[in-house]
């Protein structure tokens, strides 16, 4: 080891204070001896074309580039493992849902849709949530969302979809955004997506973590056993955190304080250990239950209520182990919803059928290659035979001089066995060649509607404050009145509502209407209100300190967040961080100016009457505590903070708990477990 490295043969400038790692090759493995400056003729000359480290080095480089997804292409990804503690032998013959208490490694991507690359996370957006399981018969892709339905019901419709949300083609904007004219006018102009938008206006499209959101396989799919009977099924996950999501202010706000909430959040809980988990749930249901359901099972746009067939919690997926290198795995990764292993199989669903398409073509052109399946984040853990050889970028090396099949010049070459091998379920098959819908895919309203009104009052009123965000953002008012229309039949309150909140005053056209809808029972399931995690684990309490706070208040706060298995954060003025009242230093993890209190869930501050009232004079002081306030959350406050409440217009409530002593510290908390105070949201936020 050595500190300091002399660069070339020029002056003391070429000096860098650096430790002497391995030795630096080119890709050719040739050591080598400055990269820090090409080859010149003279050092004042022209760099000379027989330079070929830099060329190599430059020309690596300016390809370093691969298509980005053309949906999906913002996500971040972890490692991890899936255990299944019930078996579902008696209804499939794979493994991965049969054999219990294995460790099956996973890879699982979070995405959002619409969104480029380098686009914020809390956009307005479904979440993608797919599943890589590399089992012992092969890698099982579970590419599912965060909603259990879907805006089309063929996948004919996918390009038009995506050309309508993406950024609008003339202008280029807006980014990773639904609220503008072409999103809003194809969907009024698609009525089967209707039960869709309601989700997608809900506030499970900006959610607090991906580690508190729910993932759904969306589709029917088929479970076979040994005996060849076939049994349907949708997939769930269900979050051990709870399902929680943000308020749409604190989206709006998170995005400029800190565009990878989303990814950071998930990252740092691993790296510290918290360990994301998620239940894989399952409803089953047989071709003769699903005779007796009110829509049809094969329809992408309607989902099955957990009170009609309910779920049944089989296994844990556990997220423990980042990505050692994003592109190598998280943008390499290449999900296909054809990888199937044997004991499952498609329905005929036939979104997922246009989907098996799409996924296997999309990696040719994002990957470069039909060898992406040996890209070490793509290839199985299994042991793997094919013929498939040659192409671009083949990594292997073959042996021999079979690579086909049938032969009997290689005894031991592989074979296929229908005993052991996938065999697809022999569904029979009848009907014309059309290009038609079936009929009974044609109810679009009747779970929307039923989803809307199985919503708590608050879940109601973000979706129509959503509604009415979104198409003020729509600037053709014939898209704005037909989606009124479709708002109307879904439910007449909530299209009275949006066109109120619009003000828009002219009568609303009806759409035309192919089945009326009915009233379904409501569904407790749907409402992430109905079933509140009232719990802090997995959460981060943010504090405000002064110079000279109380360091008795602040050494109770730190033991009661960590029992509640929360993350505390500090904030202070300066990142230098305060000197408390009894003359110990504590460094912050956050300046006032760059922590606002929207990446918190819970605040407090420990702050003395003298700072409080010169905090008081501080815009990021005083929005610090006015947002806290406005989006709901539960504040722990010294008695000192007074004159900054009253600047931010906190008012005395449920939620605004007075500190004095380390009890009033740990009963904050116990307040803070609720998350929200809804009862606050009439008195902060109006909507019609
Ligand atoms: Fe898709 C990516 C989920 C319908 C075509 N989709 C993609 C990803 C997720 C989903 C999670 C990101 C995978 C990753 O992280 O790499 N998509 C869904 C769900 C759907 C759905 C739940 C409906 C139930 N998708 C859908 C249709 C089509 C596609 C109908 C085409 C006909 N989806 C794609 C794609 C993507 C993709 C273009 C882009 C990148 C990729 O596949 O690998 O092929």
């Amino acid at each position: 080891m050595f500190d300091t490295v002399t660069l070339g043969a020029g002056g003391e400038w070429h000096q860098l204070a650096m430790p002497k790692g391995q030795l630096l090759t080119t890709a050719q493995g040739m050591p080598v001896s400055d990269d820090q400056n090409s080859l010149k003729a003279g050092p004042r000359g022209l760099v000379l074309l027989e330079d070929f480290a830099l060329r190599e080095k430059i020309f690596h480089f300016d390809h370093e580039r691969i298509p980005e997804r053309v949906v999906h292409a913002r996500g971040t990804a972890a490692h991890g493992v899936f255990r299944l503690y019930e078996s579902l032998a008696e209804v499939t013959r794979a493994k991965v849902l049969s054999e219990t208490a294995v460790d099956v490694p996973v890879f699982v991507r979070f995405s959002t849709v619409a969104g480029n690359r380098g686009s914020a996370d809390l956009a307005r957006d479904v979440r993608g949530f797919a599943v890589k399981f590399y089992t012992g018969e092969g890698n099982w892709d579970l590419v599912g969302n965060n909603i259990p339905v879907f805006f089309v019901q063929d996948a004919i419709k996918f390009p038009d979809l995506v050309h309508a949300v993406k950024e609008e083609p003339d202008r280029g904007f807006p980014q990773a955004a639904s609220a503008h004219d072409t999103f809003w006018d194809f969907i009024a102009l698609t009525p089967e997506a209707m039960h869709m938008v309601m989700w997608q206006m809900s506030d499970r499209t900006i959610p607090r973590s991906l580690r508190m959101m729910e993932g759904f396989g969306v589709h029917s799919f088929r479970l076979v056993n040994d005996a060849g009977q076939s049994t349907f099924v949708k997939l769930h996950w269900k979050p051990a955190l709870g399902c929680q999501s943000v308020v749409w202010d604190e989206a709006v706000k998170i995005n400029g304080a800190d565009p990878d909430f989303h990814r950071r959040d998930l990252y740092e809980a691993i790296e510290k250990g918290d360990f994301p988990e998620w239940e894989l749930a399952v409803q089953l249901f047989s071709e003769a239950e699903a005779e007796a359901f009110p829509f049809d099972h094969l329809d992408p746009t309607k989902f099955i209520p957990e009170e009609l067939v309910p779920l049944r919690r089989i296994g844990t997926l556990t997220l423990n182990r980042n990505p050692s290198n994003v592109f190598d795995e998280t943008e390499q990764v290449a999900f296909c919803t054809s990888n199937l292993v044997p004991g499952i199989d498609f329905s005929d669903d036939p979104l997922l059928h246009g989907r098996n398409f799409s996924y296997l073509d999309t990696q040719l052109k994002r990957l470069g290659s039909t060898n992406f399946t040996k890209l070490p984040i793509n290839a199985p853990r299994c042991p793997f035979a094919t013929f498939q050889r040659e192409g671009h970028m083949q990594t292997e090396v073959h042996k021999g001089r079979v690579s086909y099949s049938p032969s009997m010049l290689d005894p031991s070459g592989p074979r296929a066995d229908p005993a052991a091998g996938f065999r697809t379920f022999p569904a029979s098959v009848s009907g014309a060649t059309v290009r038609e819908r079936s009929a009974s895919f044609s109810d679009h309203y009747s779970q929307a509607r039923q989803f809307y009104l199985s919503q708590a009052t608050t879940e109601q009123d973000h979706i129509v404050a959503a509604l009415v965000f979104e198409l003020g953002k729509v600037e053709t008012l014939a898209v704005r009145a037909a989606m009124l229309g479709h708002l109307m039949v879904i439910e007449a309150s909530l299209g009275r509502r949006v066109a109120a909140g619009l003000g828009f005053d002219d009568d609303v056209p009806a759409p035309p209407v192919a089945v009326e809808p009915v009233d379904l029972p409501h569904t407790a399931a749907v409402s992430m209100m109905a079933n509140p995690p009232m719990t802090l684990k997995g959460r981060c309490v943010g504090v405000l300190l002064s110079e000279g706070a109380d360091a008795t208040l602040l050494a109770a706060l730190q033991e009661s967040v960590a029992a509640a298995e929360a993350t505390l954060k500090i904030v202070a003025p300066k990142i230098g961080g305060v000197t408390l009242d009894d003359g110990s230093k504590v460094a912050a993890d956050h300046a006032l100016a760059g922590g606002p209190s929207v990446l918190f869930d819970s605040v407090g501050l420990l702050v003395s009457a003298e700072a409080a009232a010169m905090m008081a004079a501080q815009a990021a002081a005083v929005a610090w505590v006015h947002d806290a306030f406005q989006h709901l959350k539960i504040i722990g406050a010294s008695a000192g903070a007074q004159p900054l409440l009253d600047k931010a217009g906190v008012m005395a409530d449920a939620g605004v708990v007075m500190i004095e002593s380390a009890g009033d510290v740990d009963e904050w908390l116990e307040v803070a477990r609720e998350l929200r105070i809804w009862s606050r949201e009439p008195m902060v936020r109006r909507v019609d």
